[in-house]
C-alpha cells in the first residue's frame, strides 16, 4: 500500500458537489480515503480572471502505482465532464497528484512531489489540516504555509 496526497479543486458548476463527487469516485476505484480536509473558498490564482474556486485535499491509500493513479485522476474529471480548454482556466474538477510516499519522479506527464504545490496556500492549507508533519522537499509543510505570503481563504462548514 502507497501513500498519496490528493489536491481536489474547482471553480465551475456546483463546486463543493463536484469535489464530493470526485472523491466518491475514487473510493469506488481502489482508492482508500484516510483523511478528508474541509473545504475551503478560495481566491483564484495566476493569470486567468475567473470565479472563486473550492478546494481540498484528501490523504489516501493505494495500491495503484503512480501512473494509474493519475490516469485515474485524469479518468474521473473527464467524467464529471471536465473539458481541459484554457491552461489554469476555469474548471469543474481538477485532481492532482501531490505527493506519493516519498517518491520523487520526473517524467513528462509526472512530476511528484508536484512541481507547484509548495507555492500555493490552497492547496498547502487544507493539506496541512489532515497531514500537518507531511515533510515535502525536506520541508514541513506547516513551515512552508507561514513563509508564505497569506492568500484570501475561508474554511467552509
Ligand atoms: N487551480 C489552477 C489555477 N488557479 N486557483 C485556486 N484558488 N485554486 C485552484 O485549484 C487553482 C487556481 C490551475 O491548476
Ligand atoms: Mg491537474
Ligand atoms: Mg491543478
Amino acid at each position: 500500500m502507497a501513500r498519496a496526497a490528493l489536491s481536489l479543486g474547482g471553480n465551475l458548476g456546483d463546486k463543493r458537489a463536484n469535489i464530493a463527487q470526485a472523491i466518491a469516485a475514487l473510493e469506488r476505484n481502489g482508492v482508500t480515503v484516510l483523511a478528508r480536509s474541509a473545504d475551503y473558498l478560495t481566491e483564484p490564482w495566476g493569470p486567468v480572471e475567473q470565479d472563486r474556486f473550492v478546494n481540498a485535499c484528501v490523504m489516501a491509500e493505494t495500491t495503484l502505482a503512480p501512473a494509474a493513479l493519475l490516469s485515474l485522476c485524469l479518468q474521473i474529471e473527464r467524467e464529471l465532464g471536465r473539458i481541459r480548454e484554457v491552461k489554469w482556466g476555469p474548471r469543474i474538477i481538477d485532481i492532482d497528484v501531490l505527493t506519493y510516499d516519498d517518491l520523487e519522479i520526473n517524467e513528462p506527464d509526472l512530476t511528484l512531489p508536484h512541481p507547484h504545490m509548495l507555492e500555493r496556500l490552497f492547496v498547502l492549507v487544507p493539506l496541512a489540516e489532515i497531514a500537518p508533519d507531511l515533510v515535502v522537499r525536506g520541508q514541513r509543510i506547516t513551515d512552508i504555509i507561514k513563509a508564505l505570503p497569506p492568500e484570501d481563504m475561508r474554511r467552509l462548514d
